[in-house]
């Protein structure tokens, strides 16, 4: 088995190597390594050096990109139900009742190009649908480049810290004591977690949403709840598949919805064989402001503190 301290890019045109890049431990046993301002656990960073050197974009491409547990699953749903929609078909002809949305959209960096530095992709049909929790600067240039599309969701960093907090916990090992919120919030605060810093993730995506709107459709987790209907209309339009009557806006707002999608077996048990996390555990309450049952005051200041300073000047508020 490889080590740390062996590890590097198994991209050709990168030869990074893992032991010179600085180091911590997040979430008490997970080594994470910082490559170009982000941090990252090692599969992921390979996988992602690896998607830079040879993924090739094509025009048609969806790229659906966000920081961890802002609401990525929703539109895990939703994109895929729009660009295929089942046309108010039979419940077994939606492919949500016998996948998780995992599977309709594989990640860059935790499937497609995890173990496999150079994928044949050529096959997939058009349009192929991917999800990713790079920051925008690492995004392979092809994905930048080309005329595919990115939609992003970006959430409150309070709710986005605190689902994390609830899915580390729902995923310990048996007999693991559960991470304390205190701990992971201060790492959090610095930046050091997966994919982070949280506000670094969220600000490269909104900057080049207002540089490029056609390229870049910038969602907020919270403004979808308020006005699901407007939003999803909204994506629906940005991906080319406008809905031609409220029916279908209908039915898809039902069929990925949180209290749909919570109750198919499917989504009941197992684990994604790609990232190890139980599927039910990425279904939980999808409210928006849970920050208030777990969080103190001092931790509610300190991290609008950091929000306030990190997009003062930006337009961007969360
Ligand atoms: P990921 O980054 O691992 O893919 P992601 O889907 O972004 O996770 O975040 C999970 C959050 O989205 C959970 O929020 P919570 O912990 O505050 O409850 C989850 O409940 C919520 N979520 C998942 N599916 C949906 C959905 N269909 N509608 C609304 N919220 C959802």
């Amino acid at each position: 088995m490889e080590t740390s301290s062996t590890l590097k890019s198994s991209s050709s045109s990168s030869s990074v190597l893992f032991d010179e890049l600085p180091r911590a431990i997040c979430w008490r046993m997970f080594e994470h390594y910082q490559w170009e301002g982000f941090w990252y656990y090692p599969p992921h960073l390979e996988a992602a050096m690896a998607a830079r050197s040879h993924f090739k974009a094509r025009d048609d491409d969806i790229i659906l990109a966000s920081c961890p547990k802002t609401g990525t699953t929703w539109l895990k749903a939703l994109i895929p139900s729009i660009i295929n929609p089942t046309g108010g078909g039979e419940e077994e002809d939606d492919p949500l009742v016998t996948n998780h949305p995992n599977a309709l959209m594989p990640s860059l960096e935790i499937k497609i190009y995890s173990g496999n530095p150079n994928p044949d992709l050529s096959g997939m049909l058009s349009p192929r649908l991917f999800r990713t929790h790079l920051p925008y600067s690492i995004l392979p240039e092809t994905i930048q480049k080309s005329g595919c599309k990115i939609v992003y969701i970006a959430r409150d960093p309070k709710d986005a810290f605190v689902s994390l907090w609830h899915l580390m916990n729902a995923n310990a090992a048996a007999g693991q004591e559960p991470h304390s919120i205190g701990d992971t919030f201060d790492s959090f605060c610095k930046g050091v977690h997966t994919f982070g810093p949280f506000h670094d993730h969220v600000l490269g995506y909104w900057n080049e949403s207002l540089k490029r709107p056609e390229k870049i459709l910038f969602l907020k987790y919270e403004e979808m709840k308020k006005d699901t209907r407007g939003q999803v209309k909204k994506l629906a339009s940005y991906l080319g598949k406008p809905f031609v009557n409220e029916e279908e806006v209908d039915e898809i707002l039902w069929r990925c919805s949180l209290e749909r999608l919570k109750n198919l077996e499917v989504n009941k048990s197992g684990i994604d064989p790609w990232d190890g996390l139980a599927y039910k555990t990425y279904f939980r309450l999808g409210n928006v402001g849970d920050w208030k049952n777990c969080l103190t005051p001092e931790m509610k200041d300190r991290l609008d503190d950091i929000t306030r300073e990190k997009f003062q000047g930006s337009g961007l508020d969360l």
